[in-house]
């Protein structure tokens, strides 16, 4: 049956016209994928196993596990069962070889990056990112003579202009944290891969239900699980999906020696009831945003809404090639900037100031002042963060009840 199920996600991914029409399949190997109850004594739900090492009838098959000879669990930094499904999980689901689950998305994307750089490489970023990856590379690699170029990646030719030998990584979000702009997968990973670099997609917004990057020709994606995957915001971790030598590479060097950012078995089981809805969980999600960002749209205080399903949206008619719907998050300005965004977050009741984004329940955080604070002022306007923007993430609520909370707080 599995079989059957992933030979159609596959070619789905070839096909993305086909995207919606598998929809049933990717919601039926959320639930099963990599778990046969008959295996665990028949039990429904798959067993947590908090061992953090695992022991062997002689010495012989230790030394093999260590050396890559016999296949079996040493320690759970390198690897644990309850982990290990939803590597196998999310690996089927993004139609990757294998996955990595991490202690967190800033676990995912320090494992990876500490893998694959080294001094003199150079990776080529977005010019928007998600603000500690922004600081992770900024701060943290370029002291380790790993050069960073901002690049604005939504324009596929300003990626040509600049790639050379030297490019390591290309490096970028889509739906970009804040400010939901839409970069073109296929477009800038042939790019990259003629010139011999790695695409790394962070797909944290989209989600694999809304977009499969490595269908699209990403080498790599990395995740913030805490976020949509894990879905009630009582989990922190992360996830990298890719083929297996790069996998087995970020796991062995990354994840076990540089970083140690392993996800806890409880993590990990929460996130695998997460995933389980994670297709009626973004279907809602996506729902809500359209109408939401339609009324902000059509609201007389809102000077502008970046929402990728408007037709006003730069990035349109790619997330309509890419994407099966538009996600649950949303950007927008007010026309009395800043204050007024601050004023409008204080008037709240329903809708929770908090970050992090993903959640049943709607959230809304000014970025300048929370996610994107690792930008200075001038980077922030140098990167098309603007000092007003809101962001919104969308929850399971009722939009009608999230439309009056806030209207009452526009008025
Ligand atoms: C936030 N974001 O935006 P961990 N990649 C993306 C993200 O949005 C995040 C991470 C990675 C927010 C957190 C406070 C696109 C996080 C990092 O928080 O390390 O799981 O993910 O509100």
């Amino acid at each position: 049956m599995a079989t059957k199920f992933i030979e159609a996600l596959v070619r789905a991914q070839q096909d993305t016209a086909m995207h919606k029409a598998v929809d049933h399949d990717f919601s039926t190997l959320a639930i099963h994928a990599g778990y046969d109850p008959a295996d665990e004594q028949g039990a429904l739900c798959p067993p947590l196993h908090l061992s953090s090492t695992f022991t062997t009838p002689d010495a012989q098959l230790l030394g093999d596990r260590f050396a890559g000879e016999a296949q079996g669990h040493i320690y759970s930094r390198i690897s644990n069962p309850t982990v290990a499904l939803l590597e196998e999980r999310m690996a089927v689901l993004e139609g990757a070889e294998a996955a990595l689950g991490t202690g967190s998305g800033m676990g995912a994307i320090s494992a990876a990056l500490w893998t694959l750089l080294e001094p003199g490489d150079e990776i080529i970023a977005d010019s928007t990112l998600y603000g500690c990856t922004f600081a992770l590379l900024n701060h943290g690699l370029a002291k380790f003579g790993i050069k960073v170029r901002h690049v604005d990646l939504s324009d596929p030719q300003a990626l040509a202009d600049v790639i050379s030998d030297k490019t390591r990584i290309v490096y970028f979000e889509t739906p970009a944290n804040p400010n939901m702009r839409i970069v073109d997968i296929a477009a800038i990973s042939a790019i990259a891969r003629a010139a011999g670099a790695i695409t790394l997609v962070d797909n944290t917004y989209a989600t694999p239900y809304l977009t499969r990057p490595i269908g699209f020709g990403a080498d790599l994606v990395v995740h913030s699980a805490t976020k949509y995957l894990g879905g009630h915001g009582d989990v922190v971790a992360g996830v990298v999906a890719g083929s297996k030598e790069l996998i087995d590479r970020i796991r062995m060097e990354g994840l076990k020696d540089m970083t140690g950012s392993v996800m806890n078995p409880f993590a990990a089981m929460l996130v695998l009831r997460g995933v389980k809805t994670l297709p009626l969980r973004m279907n809602r999600h996506s729902s809500s945003a359209a109408i939401i960002a339609r009324w902000l749209d059509d609201h007389a205080n809102v000077a502008a809404v970046h929402f990728p399903g408007l037709d006003s949206h730069a990035g349109h008619a790619i997330a309509r090639r890419q994407m099966a719907d538009f996600g649950g998050m949303i950007a927008f300005e007010l026309k009395g900037g800043k204050q007024a965004g601050l004023d409008l977050i204080a008037g709240l009741d329903l809708i929770h100031c908090a970050v992090s984004l993903g959640d049943a329940e709607t959230l809304i955080q000014h970025p300048a002042s929370m996610t994107h604070s690792t930008y200075t002022s001038e980077e922030r306007a140098l990167h098309g963060i603007s000092e007003g923007l809101v962001r919104l993430s969308i929850g399971l609520e009722a939009p009608e009840d999230l439309i009056a909370d806030l209207d009452k707080a526009l008025a």
